[in-house]
């Protein structure tokens, strides 16, 4: 049965990060647009929209220059928050782009003084992320980048990040805390290249770690399409790897600027194929939303926008149960994957089985010349996703 109006639920887990509805609409070429959300408001918007929980980024809540004495009133009143409205902190992180110390990038920047402070910062945000509940503590490496690749070797950064990413694994460790690392690509911007561009290079990059247990990944649907990327791709082989242990939902025309849009709003039929991926396998992590309202909107516009992610997440998941339970397509699906007794076996492994399938005779021109109806399998999507069906 579809949910009912399309209204979220706790279980659904749609959680928002601080920094998304708080975002004043400030770009490269215009000033900021709304006044300030202090974290305590932006927990009531989100509790009001519906949400299930928050994530923060260290500087989000306390601003880099409080101190101890502010840090922990600005924690006490934020928990106090969250408790209030039932909100819930699943995922953390760590601002390592926003100072002009990381102008050169955090755990890879030549200065061996910026990469202490860097993990010194981040282990100070695992802290606090504990301390509100996360378990998952998302590292996106904003600023590890080049404008020039005359500035350091490539490898090295690499190497740097992974020095980084060991002791962090280490701390988390030996604190008891029950975190999981996600690790964030992105193509560009803010540096004209960033180092690990794609989820896929990050998934090669764990498996060099000492603890990559305790690593996965944090895909954006955002930054593989920046790429001209399949979203949906990139999530699949984290799930299938044991590795998706988060995810950044938004939307982005591929070849433009970081858009960060509505959920949905851009490419409907990709965000149904990642919805229907996330509700088929099972997936049980949090539905996060890291985008932001369009410019134009005040803050009745931003719980628009934040109840829209929410909404299409809801609509999609409801025609992926209609898609899963479509006749027509369940029988071209059957059909279309149909398995031939006649071929020889090529699994398991075995000598006769190989030379078995080693001598068979293929009918090449029998196997191309069905119609494998992709068309009319594609077509009745579209009339799902058009509500014609
Ligand atoms: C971006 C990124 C960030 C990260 C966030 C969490 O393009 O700016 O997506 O929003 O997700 O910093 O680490
Ligand atoms: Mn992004
Ligand atoms: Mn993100």
């Amino acid at each position: 049965m579809a949910q009912q109006n399309f209204q979220p639920r706790p279980q659904d887990k749609f959680t928002f990060g601080l920094w998304t509805v708080a975002n004043r609409g400030r770009d490269p070429f215009g000033d900021a647009v709304r006044d300030t959300l202090a974290p305590v408001e932006a927990v009531k918007l989100l509790a009001e929209v519906g949400a299930y929980g928050v994530n923060f980024h260290d500087n989000d809540l306390v601003p880099i220059d409080a101190t101890p004495s502010e840090r922990d009133t600005i924690v006490r009143e934020f928990k106090k928050a969250c408790d209030e409205s039932g909100l819930n902190v699943p995922m953390a992180t760590v601002n390592l782009f926003y100072d002009p110390v990381f102008r050169d990038g955090a755990f890879t920047a030549n200065d061996p003084a910026v990469r202490a402070y860097a993990v010194q910062k981040t282990m100070q945000a695992m802290d606090l992320g504990a301390e509100c509940g996360a378990k998952i503590f998302v590292l996106w490496g904003g600023r590890e980048g080049v404008e020039t690749e005359a500035c350091r070797r490539p490898d090295e950064a690499i190497k740097r990040l992974r020095e980084a990413l060991n002791y962090l694994c280490e701390y988390a460790l030996d604190k008891g805390y029950d975190y999981k690392f996600a690790l964030e690509a992105k193509p560009n911007e803010p540096r004209a290249d960033i180092y690990m561009p794609t989820t896929g290079a990050y998934l090669a990059f764990i498996a060099t770690l000492d603890h990559p247990e305790i690593v996965g990944v944090n895909p954006e649907v955002a930054h593989e399409q920046m790429s001209g990327l399949n979203m949906t791709h990139a999530v699949a082989q984290a799930w299938e790897a044991g590795k998706l242990f988060h995810l950044d939902l938004n939307d982005q025309v591929p070849g433009r600027y970081d858009q960060d849009l509505r959920f949905g709003s851009a490419n409907p039929k990709a965000a149904f194929f990642l919805v229907k991926f996330l509700e088929d396998v099972g997936y049980e992590g949090a539905r996060h939303f890291d985008a932001h309202a369009y410019r134009t909107e005040d803050y009745q516009g931003v719980k628009d926008f934040a109840r829209g992610c929410m909404r299409t997440y809801l609509i999609l998941k409801e025609k992926a149960r209609q898609w899963n339970e479509d006749a027509d397509i369940q029988a071209l699906l059957a059909e279309m994957n149909e398995e031939r007794n006649e071929l020889p076996r090529f699994k398991p492994y075995a000598k006769d089985g190989a030379a078995a399938l080693r001598s068979y005779h293929f009918d090449r021109a029998a196997l191309a010349a069905k119609g494998l109806q992709y068309e009319k399998l594609d077509q009745l999507t579209i009339d799902i996703l058009l509500g014609v069906r």
